[in-house]
């Protein structure tokens, strides 16, 4: 296969709504440049880009998936994304791999939940977006009221550099074409079994003074803001066609002027040409300004320092700190895309040299980098890698540096995909997407190239799990396969999470939502061989004391030869919210031997730890030992910390102990007509209300509620703003349960565990 510099490769992330169309036009368009001999349907499962067995099962996009089209000389790199808005991070990550967002729209609904969404984060990378109104072959498109009123609904959305660079040609026998108001041709498709090749023809005279009408308007808004374009235009009326294609080719990559155009993915209408205008207004990989990243240095990179963070949350829990899915630091705005087309001085936030960024030309004289944007585990090939060439020419076999994580990687077999299938290639040009094989350590979002030229592109920040469930083996075997089967799951999709509760020990799986974390029982079930349960999670309460209280523990025992002694008078008072436990000692006199009080201080600890009320960590007191006695013989360290624990469990009686619950703070986004709705609800949810904003016609609800509110939220969220709204939430601290509440959880929780004498 041949290798295309740069200056001949267009990445186009493919975004949009579900059931706009996406994946059924990708096969059509691939089908018109005949990369495939028929036609693939979604349908049917031939679709190119829907190979996954979850997805051909559900009918549904649910992960990025790569294609290419070869179209007089340029290759066309298309990334299908999912439209569902649980996973609109997938779509996120495509973005910032492309250099364009092909928007796709409904041309029946018009713009949806998610298209909205998509045109937000394609705002956020400066991706210049091109917008298709697909399925016009269907009697409905125009929704109600027509294409006039759906094109108006794209101006008041995001203004009038929405602008048609063709007119949809329909007839009785329905759409059949487009006009080209840049070029002022008719392409025209039999209206039935169309193979994707239009013929060219002169504009149908009925539509020949609404396209020269448009074709001004065109010329009018490409030239805006360019005297020597404007000149021209006034002098001669309008613009020699080759200027007239630089220009929206420059102002379409400038995100001055968004095109709409026409199309049918399924009737195969118009997408030859689509493609054609891909190979030429579709900014080319190179012409992306740079990539921008942060220098790799000495300490831990950005990455890294996630990563580490995220795998202490995961498995430690001795700290006292809790930590749930919704603690980790990444969150859906957080990460800073790099932006694509601006100059580092113009950056969203302000990214220069100096602030630790580095900004890598696309070009093949810069040295090799490759950024990771996917992973894909392969029953047959193992782990496959999805890159971006960040800069430089990659060669088979070579030899690379994952500066990430600092290992060494073969890049053995070089290949690009065609969907699940992937083509041997021995080279690519810097801006190029390819995929490896069986790299060792490499994950998605790790920078890849020559050493001593380290770089660090930053990826995509994951947003927080939306649900969390607990997973269950249904047998022993299952058990076994378990977490290696999971681990194989996360490689692929981020958005999973895995853990084990420190506190309550179920194993925890998190992810964007319901259907999501279905997907991921079903793929255990179906590629691993694993069948769990779910059950939804526990609350992760944990008990405190209201008041200072004193008590004297002593165990004495007498059995034969050497017996036990430890007498103990211990203090325990209350402390703030997150002082977690501390410890004193006030034995000056030598009542207790010094060597003997630490063993009380474990004796209260771990009694702490097993819970008084209802078996949950005691938190927030610091416990003082300030007497005893022992005896010279009978005491040892065993002795001491029962007398401890003795002590602490009869001081805790008379402390008012009560429960503890953890407090999220909640962000939720929704559309402004249903931010009285989105509040209400919260209200029934123990929820405090902390403001409100609007950022255009989204409002932003800030809220602090109890978690165990929270657990059904997504679903809720999802019924109350249909599948418009998002949410974020993170724990907030603990606060002491209301009484009416505390009684109900006390009445269902299991009895402190035993004791068990060690
Ligand atoms: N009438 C019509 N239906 C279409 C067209 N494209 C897709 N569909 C149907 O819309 C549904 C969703 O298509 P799909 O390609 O999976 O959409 P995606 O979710 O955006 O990837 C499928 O049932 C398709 O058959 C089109 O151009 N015209
Ligand atoms: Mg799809």
């Amino acid at each position: 296969m041949k290798t295309y510099p740069g200056s001949e490769i267009r990445n186009v992330a493919v975004v949009g709504h579900a059931h706009s169309g996406k994946t059924s036009l990708i096969a059509s368009l691939l089908y018109a440049a005949r990369m495939t001999a028929t036609q693939g349907l979604v349908s049917a499962g031939s679709a190119v880009t829907a190979y996954d067995e979850e997805e051909i099962a559900r009918s549904t996009t649910m992960q990025n998936a790569v294609a290419f089209a070869e179209w007089h000389g340029v290759k066309v790199n298309l990334i299908d994304t999912p439209g569902f808005h649980m996973f609109s991070h997938e779509a996120r990550a495509a973005m910032q791999v492309a250099e364009s967002a092909l928007l796709v729209v409904n041309a029946q609904s018009g713009v949806e939940a998610v298209t909205e969404r998509a045109w937000r984060y394609a705002e956020e990378f400066n991706l210049p977006r091109i917008i298709v109104l697909n399925q016009m072959d269907s009697p409905r498109a125009g929704g109600g009221s027509g294409l006039s009123a759906l094109m108006e609904d794209l101006h008041d959305r995001w203004g009038r550099t929405c602008v048609p660079v063709q007119l949809p040609i329909t007839g009785p026998e329905g759409f059949h074409g487009v006009v080209d108001l840049v070029t002022m041709q008719a392409f025209t498709y039999p209206a039935s079994g169309s193979d994707g090749h239009g013929t060219i023809g002169e504009i149908p005279m009925g539509l020949l003074a609404q396209a020269r009408t448009a074709h001004e308007a065109l010329v009018e808004l490409v030239a805006e803001g360019k005297d020597e374009l404007l000149e021209e235009f006034f002098e001669i009326g309008t613009i020699p066609e080759q200027h007239l294609i630089t220009a929206l080719h420059e102002a379409i990559r400038e995100d001055r002027i968004f095109p709409v155009l026409f199309a049918s993915g399924l009737a195969s209408v118009a997408t030859d040409h689509l493609l054609d205008f891909l190979r030429v207004y579709a900014p080319a990989a190179t012409e992306r300004v740079a990539f921008a990243a942060s220098v790799v240095t000495g300490s831990l990179t950005p990455r890294e320092a996630v990563l580490a963070s995220i795998s202490m949350d995961r498995t430690t829990g001795d700290s006292g700190e809790f930590s749930h899915s919704g603690s980790d630091s990444a969150s859906e705005s957080g990460g800073n895309p790099p932006p694509a087309y601006s100059a580092p001085e113009h950056g969203p936030n302000g990214n220069t040299v100096e602030s630790g960024l580095v900004m890598r030309a696309v070009s093949d004289d810069e040295p090799v980098a490759l950024f990771v944007y996917k992973t894909m585990t392969d029953p047959f090939a193992g782990r496959i890698s999805f890159f971006k060439v960040v800069s430089g020419v990659v060669r088979t076999e070579l030899t690379v540096e994952n500066y990430s994580r600092r290992v060494p990687e073969r890049l053995s077999h070089l290949s690009v995909m065609q969907g699940r299938k992937a083509i041997e290639v021995k080279e690519l040009r810097a801006g190029d997407l390819g995929a490896v094989a069986k790299l060792r350590e490499t994950l998605t979002g790790d920078t890849l190239g020559q050493k001593g030229a380290e770089l660090c592109v930053e990826p995509v920040a994951m947003p927080e799990p939306n649900m969390t469930y607990a997973i269950e083996p249904k047998t022993r075997a299952d058990e076994d396969r378990l977490a290696a089967a999971l681990h194989k799951i996360i490689e692929e999709d981020q958005m999973v999470r895995f853990f084990r509760d420190p506190e309550t020990h179920e194993f925890l799986v998190a992810g964007a939502g319901q259907q999501h974390i279905e997907t991921v029982v079903a793929r255990l079930r179906r590629r691993y061989h694993t069948e769990v349960t779910l059950k939804a999670p526990k609350v992760p309460y944990r008990e405190t004391i209201r008041v200072r209280a004193e008590a004297q523990g002593r165990h004495k025992k007498q059995s034969g030869g050497h017996g036990q002694f430890g007498d103990c008078r211990v203090r325990i008072e209350p402390l703030s919210r997150g002082s977690g436990f501390q410890f004193s000692s006030e034995i000056y006199g030598g009542a207790i031997p010094r060597q003997y009080v630490p063993a009380v201080e474990k004796g209260i600890l771990e009694t702490a730890l097993r819970g008084y009320l209802a078996g949950y960590p005691v938190v927030d007191f610091r416990a003082t030992v300030y007497d005893g006695s022992y005896h010279d013989v009978d005491s040892n360290e065993l002795s001491f910390k029962i007398a401890g624990r003795l002590a602490f469990r009869k001081a805790m009686e008379l402390a008012k102990p009560c429960l503890l619950e953890p407090i999220m703070h909640v962000t939720v986004e929704g559309p402004d007509e249903l931010a009285g709705a989105l509040m209400g609800d919260l209200n029934t949810r123990r929820g405090r209300l902390l403001g409100m904003n609007a950022r255009g016609r989204i409002s932003v609800i800030e809220a602090e509620i109890p978690m165990a509110e929270m657990l059904n939220y997504g679903p809720a969220l999802t019924s109350i703003t249909q599948g418009r709204g998002s949410f974020h939430m993170e724990i907030k601290g603990y606060e002491i349960v209301p009484p009416a509440v505390a009684e109900k959880i006390l009445a269902t929780a299991k009895q402190p565990a035993g004791e068990d004498e060690d």
